[in-house]
């Protein structure tokens, strides 16, 4: 079995760029260790604070921010970081080539009942010009990351990443090692299943709500396919499955909050997710255009989510275009 640092060495990946991903590991792994103690470690339930989404904090949110913080911080190649769960971005080494932004702890709604969660995170390069905590320096197209992955805390502990050369999987192995399990993953060009909350669709565009109903009719409807759904909560475990056997993820934009484009973070959800994604050959759009390709106006900007296997989010891309603004 090959090792992360063997497998990227192969890749000619930087010396800092795994450097870099070596450090957020460290951290990754003692959030894996925590989540591992559950209860036991007296780390369940929550903070009793909100963050600047306005979400009620879990103890564990808390946790894995600041030790992603602390870690990604103590290394010199950080220039700064942005979080889900700080309201502003923080400043590492002046001198830093990168930039990091996470979700530390994403799906922590699925915490107290023992579901699985993960930890997402996009490398940027850091502008020289621009400080670490300057908010503009983070506000770069997805299409711009160095690297992106996410570590999924579930019955095994696995990383899926990319450097620009293919979504790869890697599983930790009690030694501490990330081994090599799934190399070039590929996602379905097609798929039956769906993952989306359902009980929003009365708040849908009118485009989102005719695709599900037709995805809903079945083999009778004009889909002619027979669907499965799923809706774990938890992006991370969401797109691990679509990379795992294909489907399509939709957090479509809702009148629940008309100003805001959608719920999910375009900076520590969105891009990398769609980074990939589409390093594995599937499709990552909010429902119109691709996320890499919207350029960011904040750190904490939302964004729809329509992404999975490609021929499906084509589709679902179809409906948009020709149904865009009907009631
Ligand atoms: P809902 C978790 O809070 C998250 O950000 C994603 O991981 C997940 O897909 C979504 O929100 C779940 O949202 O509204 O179904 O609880």
């Amino acid at each position: 079995m090959k090792r992360l640092h063997q497998f990227l060495r192969e890749q000619h990946t930087s010396p800092e760029l795994i450097e870099l991903i070596d450090t957020l590991l460290v951290a990754c792994k003692e959030v894996a260790y925590l989540l591992k103690q559950g209860a036991l470690a007296g780390i369940l339930g929550s903070a009793g604070a909100e963050n600047i989404q306005g979400e009620t904090q879990k103890k564990l949110d808390v946790l894995s921010n600041d030790l992603l913080k602390k870690t990604l911080l103590s290394c010199s190649l950080v220039k700064g970081i942005a979080s889900e769960e700080e309201d502003f971005p923080v400043a590492g080494n002046p001198n830093g080539k990168y930039l990091v932004t996470f979700d530390p702890l994403d799906g922590s709604s699925n915490i107290d009942v023992n579901v699985s969660v993960g930890t997402i995170f996009s490398i940027l390069q850091a502008p020289t010009d621009l400080a670490g905590d300057d908010e503009s320096a983070f506000l770069q197209q997805g299409s711009k990351q160095v690297a992106a992955g996410y570590v999924l805390y579930g019955p095994s502990n696995i990383l899926v990443m990319t450097t620009g050369k293919g979504t790869h999987m890697f599983t930790l192995a009690n030694t501490g090692d990330f081994f090599l399990t799934r190399e070039l993953v590929q996602v379905p060009v097609t798929t039956k299943e769906f993952a989306i909350n359902m009980s929003n669709q009365r708040f849908w565009e009118h485009a989102m709500q005719s695709y599900v109903d037709d995805m809903l009719k079945g083999e009778e409807g004009p889909l002619a396919k027979r669907y499965n759904m799923r809706w774990v909560a938890s992006m991370v475990a969401e797109v691990h499955r679509i990379l795992t056997r294909g489907g399509i993820f939709m957090y479509p934009y809702d009148y629940r909050e008309p100003k805001k484009p959608g719920k999910l973070r375009l900076m520590y959800e969105g891009n990398p997710m769609s980074f990939l994604i589409e390093q594995a050959g599937g499709l990552s759009t909010n429902a119109y255009t691709h996320i890499m390709g919207i350029q960011p106006k904040g750190i904490h900007e939302r964004v729809a989510v329509v992404l999975g296997s490609k021929e499906e989010v084509n589709i679902a891309l179809d409906y948009h275009r020709r149904l865009a603004g009907s009631q």
